[in-house]
């Protein structure tokens, strides 16, 4: 017979309550106190020797974006200089530009990723 995995323990929030004294129990509502995470966009810059193909990849390998967005995005950049990769936290924004930096040199490349505030 197959054994169970024990079930992780329910943690439910805490929420005041109080008796109002007249045989009822009152429950406050509560404020969110976590504030949603800053957001930055990750930006690809134009240049006259990155070739096209090497922008498309880099979109679709590092942003997960399929061949014909990523061709369109990448003719975005060629015609107006620049265009937003992805929107992320920080964290993952700063790593994506490391990586598609770190790609670009390797590739000989002067393909230019920057991380911009949302
Ligand atoms: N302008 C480049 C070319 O004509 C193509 C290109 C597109 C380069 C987007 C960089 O972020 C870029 N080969």
């Amino acid at each position: 017979m197959p054994v169970d995995k024990p079930k992780p323990p329910v943690i439910r929030p805490t929420v005041p309550k109080h008796d109002d004294g007249h045989g009822s129990l009152v429950v406050e509502r509560q404020t969110a106190k976590t504030e949603p995470p800053h957001l930055y966009q990750v930006v690809l810059l134009n240049d006259d020797y990155t070739p096209m193909e090497f922008v498309v990849m880099v979109l679709q390998e590092y942003f997960n974006h399929d061949l014909a967005t990523a061709t369109q995005i990448m003719l975005k950049i060629h015609h107006e200089g620049r265009g937003v990769c992805g929107v992320f936290t920080k964290d993952v924004a700063a790593t994506k530009v490391e990586s598609v930096s770190a790609a670009a040199r390797r590739g000989g490349h002067p393909l230019q990723c920057i991380l911009e505030a949302a």
